[in-house]
C-alpha cells in the first residue's frame, strides 16, 4: 500500500507512535512518507526507508503565525500527484486530520486518484484541544467526516461518542499504542539504590511537582518506619513545569534525591535499573511511556485516569491510585521502593503485559486490516 502519515514532531506520545507506526510499515513492505513540520525525533535516529518531508511555511508579514499546516498540504497534495497516496492517516484530529481531509477535497476537485483518510485520536485532541469552543465544531467536522477514526484506548473512544455526534462510517475503533519489545526489554540489573523514574513533556497535565511532593511524602514513610530512605526519582524530559518541579524538590531538600535529567534518547536504558515508573497525570488516554516502561520489566505506579487502567493492571503491574489521592500514590511509591522483590515480580508481569496485548507487531497488523477494509471500499458511504 502507499500511505501518508502526518504527525507532530514530537519527542513522546503522538509523535512516537506515528513514526513507529511508519517504520514498522515500511518493514513490511509498504511504501511509506511521513509529513511534519519538523524532524520527529524518534525517526531521526532510524536508518531509512520511511521517506520523511519536512514541510515548513514561509513567513509572511500578513500571517499572525507561519502556516506550516499549509506547507504540508502543498506537500501531500503534490506527492499524491506525483506518486499517488491510497491511504492518509493523520495523527491528533487537530490540526492533521483537517488537513488531510482538505487534500482529500482537493484530490478529487484535481480528478486524482482519490484516497482514504484515517484519523488517530491520541488524547488531548479530544479531551482539552478539540473540547474548548474554539476548536470544537472543526474538531467534530475531522471526525464525522474522515472515512475512519481509531481511539488508543477504549476510555477515550467513549469520551469521542459522549463529546462529538457524527462517527465515521466505518466507526471508532480502538486500535492501542504498541512497544517494540526487542527494544524496550528488561536488561539492565536493577539499580543499586530504589529508584522510580518519570518521564514526559512536563506539562501542567503530567503534575510533576505533585509527584515530586509524592516521593518527598513516600521518603518521610519510609524513614518513619526503618525502612531504606536512601532513594532516587531520576525526572526525564522537559517542558513547562520544569521549574516549578525543581521548586518543590528544592523546598523539601530533595538534593541528592531527585535527578533531572531533560531530554534523553537511551530510555530502555534508563526504564530497566528502576523499581518503579511513575505517572501522576490528570488525565491521560493510554500512557505510551507507562507501556514502555512495563515493556522494560518495570512495575508502573499511576493515577487511576483515562485509559491508563486498561494498560496497567491494578494490582499485578503496578498500583494506581484515585487522581487526588497524593497520600495513597506516596504509599504506593513507598511499598514498591522498600520491597524490590515485589516491585521486580510486578515488573514481570508488566512484561508480559506488554508482550500480550501491545506488541508492535500485533498492533501494526490492526492498523494495515484496517487500511485495506477502506481501499476495498468496506466502508464507502
Ligand atoms: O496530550 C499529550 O500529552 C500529547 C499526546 C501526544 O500527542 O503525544 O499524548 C497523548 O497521546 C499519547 C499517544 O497516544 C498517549 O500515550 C497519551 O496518554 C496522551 N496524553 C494524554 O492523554 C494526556
Amino acid at each position: 500500500m502507499r500511505i501518508g502519515i502526518l504527525c507532530h514532531p514530537t519527542y513522546g506520545g503522538s509523535g512516537v507512535v506515528a513514526s513507529e507506526l511508519a517504520l514498522s510499515l515500511a518493514e513490511n513492505d509498504h511504501r511509506v512518507h511521513l509529513f511534519s513540520h519538523d524532524m520527529p525525533p524518534r525517526l531521526a535516529r532510524a536508518p531509512g526507508p520511511v521517506e520523511v518531508h519536512v514541510a515548513q511555511g514561509s513567513p509572511y508579514p500578513l500571517f499572525h503565525s507561519t502556516p506550516h499546516d499549509l506547507a504540508i498540504m502543498s506537500r501531500v497534495l503534490d506527492l499524491h500527484r506525483s506518486e499517488g497516496l491510497d491511504v492518509l492517516h493523520a495523527h491528533y484530529a487537530l490540526p492533521h486530520a483537517v488537513s488531510a481531509l482538505q487534500v482529500r477535497s482537493a484530490a478529487v476537485e484535481a480528478g486524482l486518484e482519490p484516497l482514504k483518510v484515517v484519523t488517530t485520536l491520541h488524547g488531548t485532541d479530544i479531551t482539552l484541544v478539540g473540547n474548548d469552543p474554539s476548536y470544537a465544531p472543526l474538531t467534530r467536522y475531522a471526525i464525522a467526516a474522515s472515512d475512519a477514526v481509531t481511539a488508543v484506548s477504549e476510555d477515550l473512544r467513549q469520551r469521542t461518542t459522549d463529546n462529538f455526534d457524527g462517527v465515521p462510517p466505518c466507526g471508532i475503533e480502538v486500535i492501542p499504542n504498541f512497544v517494540d519489545l526487542e527494544e524496550f526489554c528488561p536488561g539492565a540489573p536493577r539499580s543499586a539504590r530504589p529508584t522510580a523514574v518519570h518521564v514526559s513533556n512536563f506539562r501542567k497535565v503530567k503534575r510533576v511537582p505533585w509527584l515530586v511532593e509524592a516521593f518527598a511524602m513516600a521518603l518521610e514513610q519510609l524513614a518513619a518506619r526503618g525502612a531504606n530512605a536512601d532513594a532516587e526519582l531520576i525526572l526525564v524530559g522537559d517542558g513547562p513545569q520544569l521549574g516549578e518541579a525543581r521548586r518543590v524538590a528544592q523546598q523539601r531538600n530533595l538534593e541528592g534525591h531527585v535527578k533531572f535529567l531533560g531530554l534523553r534518547d537511551a530510555l530502555p536504558d534508563l526504564l530497566s535499573p528502576a523499581d518503579a515508573f511513575c505517572v501522576a497525570s490528570t488525565e491521560e488516554s493510554f500512557g505510551l511511556s507507562a507501556l514502555e516502561a512495563m515493556a522494560c520489566g518495570t512495575a508502573v505506579i499511576g493515577t487511576c485516569v483515562g485509559g491508563l487502567p486498561e494498560v496497567v493492571e491494578d494490582g499485578v503491574s503496578g498500583l494506581l491510585s484515585p487522581v487526588e489521592d497524593l497520600e495513597g500514590f506516596a504509599g504506593h511509591l513507598a511499598s514498591v521502593l522498600e520491597d524490590r522483590e515485589r516491585s521486580a515480580a510486578m515488573g514481570a508481569a508488566a512484561r508480559e503485559r506488554a508482550m500480550g496485548m501491545f506488541d508492535r507487531r500485533r498492533v501494526v497488523r490492526l492498523y494495515e486490516q484496517l487500511y485495506r477494509r477502506l481501499i476495498n471500499g468496506d466502508c464507502d458511504r
